[in-house]
C-alpha cells in the first residue's frame, strides 16, 4: 500500500515528462541525482517555450508592447525569487549563471574592495569547490588568510574553536548543505557569532533552497547564493541575493551595456542595483522560467517538500542498513535531523564508479565521484563515494528500486 504522502509524490513525478521516459534497457528510470541537477516540470518547460514564442524581446531598452511585456515577465520572475526566499525587496535579487558565478561575484567585487593583509575568511572542511577555490585566489590576491571550520568523522561542524577561528575575520563562507554528506549546517549557531566578531556570511545555498523553506532575513545572511536548475528550473540562471546596502557599496562586477546609467569616452558612471550587476542581455527566458519554477515549488509547498525528502532519507537510510552486513558503508551524520535527502555510500571494495555503472543497467541514476570536495574526500581517506539524491518527485519505488539493484551489485560481486 502506497502511503498517503508518496502518493502525492507520485502524483508530482506525473508533471515531470522526463521521469515517465524508460531507459534504452527498457527500465523504469530511478532518477536519484537531483543534487547535480534537478528535472523539469511541464509547467517550465511550458514557461521557456511560451517567452519565446510569444514573448521574445531584449529587455529594458524597448519601449514597444513586446519588449515593455519580455521586461515585466523578466522582472516579475526576480520579484517571485525575493519572495521565495523572503528577501526584503527584489532588488537584493542579482541574476547570476549560477551559483558559481553569484560567489565569484562577491569575491571579486566585495571581496577584492574589502579584504587585505591580517584580514581572513573562514569556509568549513565540506566546501563545494565552488564556495573555496573563488576564496583561495581572493586569499591569494589580497594577502588574506584562509581558514577552515573542522568537521568530524560524520561531517558535522566542530564549533568548540569557532571564536579564535572568527578573530579577524572579514567573510564566514558556508555551503547551508553538504552536496556530499548532506549536512546541514548549524548557521543559527554561527551567524550571530560570526556577525558579532565583525564578519559578513555568505551562505552558498545550492543545496538548501530547493529543498526546504529559506528565509534569508530569519537566517540574517549578508550573502546567499543559488543556482535555478537545481530548484526545477533551468540551467543558465541562478541568483546571489545581497543586503541592500552592500550591493550599493560594492562595485561593479563584469561591465558593459545594461549595468551603466551614463557613458563617456572616458568614464562611466553605473545602474541602480541590481541592474548594476547585470552586464549585458541576460538569459531572459530562464530567469522568467525560474519565476515559473518558483511559483511550482510553492504551489507543492516547501514545508512538503522537506517532509516528504525526510521521510524518504529516513526509508533510504533503513533499505541502505539492511546491506551493512555485506559491507556497504554510510557516510554522513547519523541523525536525520542533521542532513538533508543526500546520502553517500561504498559498498564493500567495489569502486563507486562501477557501483554507479550496474545500478544505471537496472534504470537507477546516481552520481559517483569525489562530487566536487576534493578536500574533504582526501580528509575522509575516501577515493569516491556513490551518491544518491532526493527531491519531491522521488517515491519509496525508486529506493526499492535502488535496493534491488544493489541486490544485483551483490550477486555479480559475490558478496
Ligand atoms: N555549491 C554546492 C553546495 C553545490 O552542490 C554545487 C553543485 C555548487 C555549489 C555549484 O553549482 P553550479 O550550479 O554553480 O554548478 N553541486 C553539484 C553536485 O553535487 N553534483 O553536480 C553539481
Amino acid at each position: 500500500m502506497i502511503a498517503t504522502a508518496d502518493l502525492r509524490a507520485h502524483q508530482i513525478a506525473r508533471d515531470f515528462p522526463l521521469l515517465r521516459q524508460p531507459t534504452s534497457r527498457g527500465k523504469r528510470l530511478a532518477y536519484l541525482d537531483s543534487a547535480a541537477t534537478s528535472q523539469k516540470p511541464q509547467a517550465v518547460i511550458d514557461a521557456l517555450v511560451h517567452y519565446y514564442t510569444h514573448d521574445n524581446a531584449n529587455i529594458h531598452r524597448g519601449v514597444y508592447e513586446l519588449a515593455e511585456r519580455a521586461t515585466d515577465a523578466f522582472e516579475e520572475a526576480r520579484a517571485k525569487v525575493a519572495s521565495f526566499i523572503n528577501a526584503a525587496e527584489p532588488a537584493e535579487i542579482v541574476w547570476t549563471r549560477n551559483t558559481t558565478e553569484a560567489i565569484n561575484l562577491v569575491s571579486f567585487t566585495w571581496g577584492l574592495a574589502n579584504l587585505g593583509r591580517g584580514d581572513a575568511i573562514v569556509c568549513s572542511q565540506l566546501e563545494h569547490h565552488s564556495n573555496l577555490v573563488p576564496w583561495q585566489l581572493l586569499a591569494a590576491k589580497t594577502g588574506a588568510e584562509l581558514r577552515f571550520i573542522g568537521v568530524d568523522g560524520d561531517g558535522l561542524h566542530m564549533l568548540d574553536d569557532l571564536d579564535a577561528k572568527l578573530r579577524n575575520v572579514k567573510l564566514v563562507a558556508l555551503s547551508h548543505v553538504s552536496n556530499t554528506l548532506g549536512t546541514i549546517a548549524p548557521l543559527d549557531s554561527i551567524v550571530p557569532r560570526a556577525h558579532a566578531a565583525g564578519a559578513l556570511v555568505l551562505v552558498d545555498g545550492a543545496q538548501s533552497v530547493p529543498h526546504f523553506p529559506v528565509d534569508v532575513r530569519a537566517l540574517d545572511v549578508d550573502f546567499f547564493a543559488a543556482s535555478g536548475h537545481k530548484m526545477c528550473g533551468p540551467t543558465g540562471i541562478g541568483f546571489l541575493y545581497a543586503k541592500r546596502r552592500l550591493l550599493e557599496t560594492m562595485p561593479p562586477f563584469l561591465t558593459g551595456g545594461d549595468m551603466i546609467r551614463e557613458v563617456g569616452y572616458e568614464t562611466s558612471s553605473f545602474n541602480e542595483i541590481p541592474w548594476k550587476f547585470e552586464a549585458g542581455t541576460s538569459n531572459v527566458a530562464a530567469a522568467i522560467a525560474l519565476g515559473a519554477a518558483v511559483d511550482y515549488l510553492a504551489s507543492v509547498g516547501m514545508d512538503w517538500v522537506a517532509d516528504h525528502e525526510r521521510r524518504l532519507t529516513a526509508y533510504a537510510l533503513r533499505r541502505l542498513a539492511a546491506f551493512e552486513p555485506r559491507g556497504l558503508v554510510i557516510y554522513g551524520p547519523p541523525r536525520t535531523v542533521d542532513r538533508s535527502g543526500v546520502i553517500s555510500f561504498n559498498f564493500a571494495d567495489i569502486h563507486a564508479h562501477d557501483l554507479a555503472s550496474i545500478l544505471d543497467t537496472e534504470g537507477v541514476c546516481v552520481r559517483a565521484g569525489h562530487h566536487c570536495t576534493m578536500p574533504l574526500m582526501e580528509k575522509m581517506g575516501w577515493p569516491a563515494t556513490a551518491r544518491a539524491s532526493f527531491y519531491l518527485y522521488n517515491t519509496e519505488e525508486d529506493v526499492d528500486q535502488l535496493a534491488f539493484a544493489l541486490e544485483k551489485a551483490a550477486t555479480i560481486f559475490r558478496l
